[in-house]
């Protein structure tokens, strides 16, 4: 069992533990707690976070960043072919349909799925997380945007298990914002008292993302969400950019947007002098030394000219605060507090313009970048049976409003139904009722197209399988469990056709559930409302209590049936064949996991490679400093001569030959020197024991 929180950001990503000393956001091997969204591809292995950005300059079409929104999409979704210019690297098809990155890869040309180039960043972050708990890795909760789709989602869910995660829930950052601000607060209100009204505010790179949560002792429920996914940090560096593109155009006479490298040394440095502003609003400077074509380029910025050139921008903040204000039905007077999260937050117009809207200051008591993270581990800890954690209900809400439509059984057409409206809780599960003499097919979409971030509103088919009629001929009862689970992914649950059989009259019915509904009822009827606010991860469990409470349901509902001719039912368990968008097909994920072993290991033996070079190189710079200090008295002339004569061809070979060899070469080398240095050592080593027992002798006595 560990209890992990992942981060997945646009840019940033960040990684919580939970340990004895309670929730930590721990640091890469880079002692840093923020490790890139980045991977880089090169002949002999990949990098990936740091190790990665730090080559997003000289190796810019093997690198890859930005690859979060390409989850749960077509590769022919004109947003995707829309970003095609705008990206150093390129994309292609997958066999499927969806989006795949092209680069070099082992000197061969490869494409990836997004969900084995999101596998490669969570691989790197379940090895920080397993350096830090000093154990394996495998339950996590990851983070997603609230504004996710299914798609989206169960891309995000496949790439976990690439990576040899079993994701526990997949949960929408501004929730896991929510549950780190509420889980340590010892004074919210009673479960019956009015709860408190907290407004959260994520700004990343990529998206912005709002919600309104009810706080109660220990509980929360997520009344709406309200989203902006193209506003974030990375809107403010494309002003940045295209500003100083063109300044440079007209100052310089250069074309930047030419040069990809270029342009990616802009956009760092364009960044950097973002997060500047946020500090000071005097003019500053943006100097790139050899910039293009050997030309050292400058310029200055204020504040103040960047909030006018960033007008438009900073014009969207305020929609989804009224959307989100609307949809909760809320006046701001009934907001107890407005916390904001994410780096993009930090701009001081952004932030004036939050805290204008709800005419109060903002709150920022949680760590702006590790929020997220730390939300995920605590939610990971709740979920651990392992783990003691303050007793905490977690209620989402649905993004986007899901609709089923069928076949109707009479042939008249097309039905449709409305199973989960906007904001409604989740996870959660329904139960409709259909008729039926043959099995059935059930289409689940969004019912807002305009809302989703891509043009197709299908979420997937579901086929009910093994229908038949009853033994007299007539439609068969089907129930079918629908369900919004605990990642926000909707599915057809489970299906079961109730058989009908009269029994003799007097005989005892099994029990009051199995009594059937005399009359018809309207087919798609959603019988059962089930609350899940108490998170399950365990489907069997859910089941049963759903059993329960049609039973208490039915007794209390229904009066005494006297002197109906008694019927017995029997429940019959139906095969769904489930087909959701973009699913990954079970083999390609197998694949893709073997691939992702293969990867690692690669990289395992690259980076030994590497290792046993860089000894070599470590000894020969060592000894031919020592040679000619402490160990001087210890050699003989000539044999030192030798030695350094020895140590003076290794360099050489390092820097020729022996530049890229196999690993044993290296270690052979090593070896051969130690064996002329190695003596010279020891004797050294003897001389400092000496004294030292002479000393501990004097000790004795
Ligand atoms: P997303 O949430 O969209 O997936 P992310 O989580 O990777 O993205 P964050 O780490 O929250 O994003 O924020 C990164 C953004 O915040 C970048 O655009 C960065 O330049 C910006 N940022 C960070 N610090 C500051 C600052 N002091 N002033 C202005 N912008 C900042
Ligand atoms: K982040
Ligand atoms: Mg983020």
């Amino acid at each position: 069992m560990s209890v992990v929180g992942f981060d997945v950001g646009f840019l940033n990503c960040y990684v919580a533990v939970a340990r004895a000393g309670g929730i930590e956001t721990v640091a890469n091997e880079y002692s840093d707690r923020c490790t890139p969204a980045c991977v880089s591809f090169g002949p002999r292995n990949r990098s990936i976070g740091a190790a990665a950005k730090s080559q997003v300059v000289t190796n810019c079409k093997n690198t890859v960043q930005g690859f979060k929104r390409f989850h749960g999409r077509a590769f022919s979704d004109p947003y995707i072919q829309s970003l095609k210019s705008s990206l150093v690297y390129d994309l292609a098809q997958m066999p499927s349909g969806t989006t795949g990155i092209k680069v070099m890869y082992m000197e061969e040309e490869k494409v990836f799925s997004i969900e084995q180039v999101t596998a490669m960043l969570l691989t790197k972050m379940k090895e920080t997380a397993e350096h830090a708990l000093k154990k394996p890795v495998a339950d996590c909760v990851v983070s997603v945007p609230c504004y996710y789709t299914d798609a989206e989602r169960r891309s995000v869910v496949d790439a976990a298990q690439i990576a040899g995660l079993n994701c526990l829930r997949l949960m929408n950052e501004t929730t896991a914002v929510a549950l780190a601000y509420g889980i340590y607060k010892q004074d919210l209100p009673a479960p019956e008292e009015k709860p408190r009204i907290v407004v959260f505010v994520d700004i990343g790179h990529s998206g912005y993302q709002t919600s309104v949560c009810a706080f109660n002792k220990g509980k929360l429920k997520i009344l709406a969400t309200a989203c902006d996914p193209e506003l974030g940090g990375k809107d403010f560096d494309e002003m940045l950019v295209r500003h100083f593109c063109e300044e440079f155009g007209k100052k310089y006479k250069l074309d930047v947007k030419t040069k990809p490298r270029a342009l990616v040394r802009l956009y760092q440095e364009c960044e950097k002098l973002k997060k500047l502003m946020s500090a000071n609003s005097s003019d500053l400077p943006l100097n790139i030394e050899c910039f293009m074509n050997d030309i050292d380029v400058s310029g200055k910025l204020n504040r103040g000219q960047f909030e006018e050139m960033c007008a438009d921008v900073l014009a969207r903040v305020e929609a989804p605060l009224h959307n989100l204000m609307e949809q909760a039905k809320l006046k701001k007077e009934d907001i107890y507090a407005v916390e904001i999260v994410g780096g993009a937050s930090r701009i001081p117009s952004v932030k004036e313009r939050i805290s204008k809207f709800f005419g109060k200051e903002l709150s920022t008591t949680l760590n702006a970048d590790e929020a997220v993270a730390r939300g995920c581990a605590l939610q990971c800890a709740i979920l651990s049976p392992a783990f003691k954690v303050r007793e905490f209900s977690i209620t989402d809400a649905v993004a986007y409003p899901i609709s089923l439509k069928w076949n109707s059984a009479a042939e008249e057409g097309l039905s449709d139904c409305e199973v989960f409206p906007k904001n409604h809780a989740a996870p959660f599960s329904k139960v409709l009722t259909f008729y039926r003499r043959e099995p059935f097919s059930l289409e689940a979409y969004y019912n807002t197209p305009k809302e989703l971030p891509y043009p197709d509103p299908t979420i997937g088919q579901f086929v009910i399988q093994k229908v038949v009629p009853q033994a007299s001929g007539e439609s068969s009862k089907v129930k079918v469990k629908v369900r919004v689970n605990i990642h926000g992914i909707f599915s057809v649950s489970s299906a079961s056709l109730v058989e009908v059989q009269k029994t003799e009259e007097g005989e005892e019915p099994m029990d009051t559930e199995q009594q059937a509904t005399p009359e018809k009822e309207e087919e798609g009827n959603m019988q059962t409302d089930q609350d899940e606010t108490k998170a399950q991860g365990d489907g069997q469990k859910e089941t049963e209590e759903e059993e329960k409470k049609t039973k208490t349901e039915k007794k209390s509902d229904q009066p005494p049936q006297a002197k109906k001719p008694k019927v017995k039912t029997k429940v019959l368990e139906l095969p769904i064949e489930n087909s959701p968008q973009w699913e990954l097909a079970i083999d390609m994920l197998n694949l893709f996991v073997e691939n992702e072993g293969k990867m690692i290991m690669q990289d395992k033996l690259e980076k030994e490679r590497n290792d046993a070079k860089n000894y070599v190189e470590e000894y020969v710079y060592d000894m031919r400093d020592k040679l000619h200090g402490r160990l001087e008295k210890f050699v003989s002339e000539a044999d030192r001569d030798i030695l350094s004569l020895q140590l003076e061809d290794t360099e050489n070979w390092l820097y020729e030959d022996g530049e890229d060899q196999p690993k044993q070469q290296y270690i052979d080398k090593l070896a051969e020197l130690k064996k002329l240095g190695q003596p010279i050592q020891e004797r050294y080593m003897e001389s400092e024991e000496r004294p030292r027992a002479f000393d501990d002798m004097g000790k004795q006595i």
